[in-house]
């Protein structure tokens, strides 16, 4: 039996991420876990929430940067095992918003190579998807969007930025397991289709037990 397979799919605020996730999630029953990145149900994870949901709580740049690598790397060995039991793991966000979010700040000394490193071992997707809009206007209009701190249309249009650059850059130096798909105007079943047409090879190619791809810097 080979290993499970780790498919994330990532995004800007209000893409839809969610609620693709729940689609996979459930089509892959009953051998199929899913993760959400913020895991805001652990100790690190609701310093996490707090920090998201309230303004007035102050933490520098850099010390939410690592509450939210920590917040991953917590969740290794859950993944690990599921993996190995040849279960498949859909994750909603993970490393490269981390870093997206994080760079998209512009703080002295935070670019995308430093807002790697803390993640620099934690499991590489075999497959990650970025649902990409060209109008990010309209995400912002969408019910409960600036709840969250970072739910402010201009800085969405620097995340957005930001990973695209992050994930172009992978693509350039070979990575294949990173897709786009956009997204716009686009209904909840013509994104699943769109994600299902390339989620299938992936689940139906073989990977041995112990093959497991990393985070590299
Ligand atoms: P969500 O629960 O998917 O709405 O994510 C909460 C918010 O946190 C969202 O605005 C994206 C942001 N976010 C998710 N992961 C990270 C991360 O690792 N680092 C930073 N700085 N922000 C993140």
């Amino acid at each position: 039996m080979g290993r499970g397979k780790l498919i994330l799919i990532e995004g800007l605020d209000r893409t839809g991420k969610t609620t693709q996730c729940n689609i996979l999630y459930k089509r892959l029953q009953p051998n199929c876990k899913l993760l959400k990145f913020p895991e805001r149900s652990t100790r690190i994870g609701s310093l996490i929430n707090q920090y998201l949901t309230d303004d007035s709580f102050q933490l520098s740049d850099q010390a939410i940067h690592l509450l939210f690598s920590a917040n991953r790397w917590e969740m290794v060995d859950t993944m690990k095992k599921a993996l190995l039991e040849g279960e498949n793991i859909i994750m909603d966000r993970y490393v490269y918003s981390g870093v997206a979010y994080s760079a998209a700040k512009e703080t002295n000394g935070m670019d995308l190579d430093w807002c790697l490193q803390p993640d620099i071992g934690l499991l590489k997707p075999d497959l990650t998807l970025f649902l990409s809009t060209q109008d990010v206007n309209s995400n912002a209009e969408k019910d409960g969007f600036g709840n969250e701190r970072y739910e402010t249309l201009n800085f969405q249009k620097k995340v957005k930025q930001t990973f695209i650059t992050l994930l172009e850059n992978e693509m350039r130096k070979g990575d294949e397991s990173i897709r786009i798909v956009d997204v716009t105007n686009k209904g909840i079943h013509e994104v699943e289709a769109l994600i299902w047409q390339i989620v299938q090879p992936v689940l139906t190619t073989h990977i041995d037990q112990n093959n497991f791809f990393f985070f590299s810097g």
